[in-house]
């Protein structure tokens, strides 16, 4: 079953907001030419720096402007996205269509971004909203993480899968590059109450709070009755990491630390279409004490701590984060 096919069968089961489905497929084939060009880059030089930083002060890799340029246009074109928040733009784009179009575009165009040169996972991170007319574009594009209507990722690994949510279930697409189609391969994803993998940068370990540190002892103590010690997997590309976790169980997290004072990943295009995601898998996603869709972000680029994963492996988490318990015994 191709990507098109399953939203026809979506919009007539559920009925979607006119033009949605619109938006998923351009989502498909901007992710047909970022996946052609990540796959050539070493060929056609495309790989390496720019030499600017991104608004959250990321050295820009050459990869990041053209993912960025690929998905301004390719949604642009449709004439239903009225503007576009992204990692690599300091402020919100709005559209030639900004006064009739429909929606608002959150988009991390490439997630992963220090694995573009190690040929590493690579991902794409979007969510869509409701867009209310003329009016202050900024405010506008500060809406809470609950009002999206869509939201998804594009992983670029071994095959490149789609996977997004519109409400009603979470749906995996594989591309197939001989049809040049996204046929559907995992349908209706639901994410394992507990994992056995946690995925983080532990090399900040001692820039953690105490609580954290005793979270980490907990995790890797040896108890086979609780499936510890846990295992750790960390890609350096969040999109790659949220996917095992939602396939096979697990939960990925980046707390605040000495370089990153409200935690490193973007709310508006990292946090919030991920946590609407696994939300509707059954998981869940907070800051370590906050919902990430009861949040509502101050500005674009807003960086927020974050933890992502099965439902019970949150759950724990956000228990040792509480300071709830020090002394190593778990909810
Ligand atoms: P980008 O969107 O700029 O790639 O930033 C996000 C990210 O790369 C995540 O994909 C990844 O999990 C994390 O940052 C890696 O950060 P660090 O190198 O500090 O561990």
């Amino acid at each position: 079953m191709t990507l098109s096919r399953r939203l026809l069968d979506e919009e007539q089961q559920h009925g979607l907001p006119p033009g949605l489905s619109t938006l998923l497929l351009q989502v498909g084939f901007a992710a047909k030419i970022l996946a052609r060009e990540f796959t050539r880059a070493a060929l056609v030089g495309n790989l390496g720096l720019v030499g600017d930083l991104n608004p959250t002060g990321d050295a820009q890799k050459k990869l990041d402007v053209f993912a960025n340029e690929a998905v301004v246009s390719v949604f642009e074109e449709t004439g239903l996205v009225a503007a576009i928040v992204s990692e690599e733009m300091e402020r919100v784009k709005e559209t030639a269509s900004t006064g009739a179009a429909r929606y608002l575009l959150c988009i991390d165009p490439l997630d992963g971004s220090s694995n573009t040169d190690i040929n590493g996972a690579l991902g794409t991170i979007f969510g869509i909203y409701k867009w209310n007319g003329p009016g202050n574009v900024t405010e506008q594009a500060l809406p809470k993480c609950s009002e999206q209507i869509a939201a998804g990722y594009v992983m670029y690994g071994g095959s490149t899968m789609l996977v997004y949510t519109a409400g009603h279930g979470v749906h995996g697409f594989t591309l197939d590059r001989d049809l040049g189609e996204f046929l559907l391969s995992h349908d209706n994803i639901r994410c394992p109450v507990r994992g056995r993998y946690y995925s983080a940068n532990v090399g900040r370990y001692y820039e953690w709070p105490p609580e954290l540190r005793a979270y980490i002892e907990y995790l890797t103590d040896h108890d086979p009755a609780t499936k510890r010690p846990y295992s750790l997997r960390y890609t350096g590309a969040l999109v790659a990491d949220l996917h095992r976790s939602l396939m096979e169980g697990g939960v990925y997290f980046y707390p605040a630390d000495a370089q990153h004072k409200n935690g490193k990943l973007r709310l508006a295009y990292e946090c919030a279409p991920l946590a609407l995601v696994v939300e509707q898998a059954g998981g869940s996603a907070s800051t370590g004490e906050t919902r990430i869709l009861d949040l509502q972000p101050h500005s674009i680029h807003q960086q927020v701590p974050f933890v992502i994963g099965s439902a019970a492996d949150v759950a724990l988490y956000e228990h040792f984060f509480r300071g709830a318990n020090v002394s190593k015994t778990a909810p």
